[in-house]
């Protein structure tokens, strides 16, 4: 594939910046233990919900003790604010759960189901999987500290995976990615296990906005957050690769949003012309790997806030604010 920059006059856009996501100020949220046998590199992509049950927030982050990134484990974290944090000293979902998770867990993604089960999407890696050969494994909890495992989403190689929080005219709904875009398919079946049909393509990656320095559409895109109802529309918010290769030095990964019909969401009202949420702060620019806001996790607070929570340069958990009011007219 030939990257269309080469032959491209290098321009700058400003961006109005007109809705933003506000960093907390107390960012980052967690980082890593360097007396910890398995978050000494990285704590980062995380899911996290507000639990209906208790009131708390409940965040799964993925955490490694090595510096590939390899052998994930998924640590859990809670709070009564969502800003403030307290960690669970051990993992919750360790590698090796089961065979398909030998070599690893990632970028978990929570939806409470109409079940009464909460749903975890991640990125699971096998014993014989290369490196990057992940698919989506779904497990269940109903207390955050005992899992069991439903499937795969698909039995085939993918990532950024998430369902609908709820049915919608009696169908689930998967949002999923087959390079470069985003994608829709349904069941009838509610268990979440299989028979995901008509596939379809949701969003393009050339839909997003280009790169502010020189108008180049992304790479990739992939679902972040489980989507949010909110009175007009679906919420979703995206993450976007201007790169194909992560050891790609100019890669950046930055997140915008799309909002989908209530009652069909296979239906694309609005997609946002720029960037909600951009590297800027140093915990997202150095570390790791840099120049990466990667989300996973939005949360309605009740209140007029929706909480962002994303990982910052693949080694710390951040977090921050998306104000309601900023989206009036769109989806509020
Ligand atoms: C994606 C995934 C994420 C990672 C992100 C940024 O492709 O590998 O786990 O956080 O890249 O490096």
């Amino acid at each position: 594939m030939v990257t269309p920059e080469i032959s491209r006059p290098k321009r700058s856009r400003t961006y109005t910046k007109r809705i933003q996501i506000k960093r907390f100020s107390h960012n980052p949220l967690i980082v890593p233990d360097p007396n910890s046998s398995w978050m000494k590199v990285a704590v980062f992509n995380c899911g996290v919900i507000k639990d209906d049950n208790d009131g708390l927030y409940k965040m799964l982050f993925r955490a490694t003790s090595r510096k590939d990134h390899q052998y994930s484990n998924i640590g859990l974290a809670l709070s009564e604010d969502g800003k403030n944090w307290s960690i669970h000293d051990e993992p919750v979902l360790r590698r090796g759960f089961n065979q398909y998770c030998a070599r690893g867990i990632e970028d978990p993604r929570i939806i409470q189901w109409v079940d009464g089960w909460y749903y975890v999407f991640a990125a699971v890696k096998s014993a014989t999987a290369e490196p990057d050969n992940v698919r989506v494994g779904i497990f269940r909890t109903k207390d955050f500290f005992e899992y069991e495992w439903v499937g795969f989403s698909f039995n085939r190689i993918d990532r950024n995976t998430v369902v609908f929080p709820e049915p919608i005219g009696n169908c689930a709904f998967l949002l999923h990615r087959t390079y470069p875009h985003i994608w829709i398919s349904r069941s009838e079946d509610l268990s979440l296990n299989n028979n995901w049909q008509d596939g379809q393509i949701l969003i393009k990656s050339e839909e997003l906005y280009p790169n502010p320095h020189n108008e180049v559409k992304p790479w990739k895109i992939g679902i972040a957050s489980p989507p949010i109802k909110t009175p007009k529309g679906w919420l979703v918010l995206i993450n976007t690769s201007n790169k194909e290769s992560r050891y790609d030095v100019e890669r950046v990964y930055s997140l915008g949003f799309a909002v989908l019909d209530l009652h069909d969401p296979t239906k694309v009202n609005y997609i946002h012309p720029e960037p909600i949420l951009w590297p800027a702060e140093e915990y997202e620019t150095i570390g790791c790997v840099p120049n990466v806001c990667f989300c996973c996790a939005a949360v309605d607070t009740g209140g007029d806030d929706i909480y962002v929570y994303y990982g910052g340069a693949d080694t710390v958990v951040a977090g921050g604010i998306l104000h309601k009011e900023e989206l009036e007219g769109i989806c509020y």
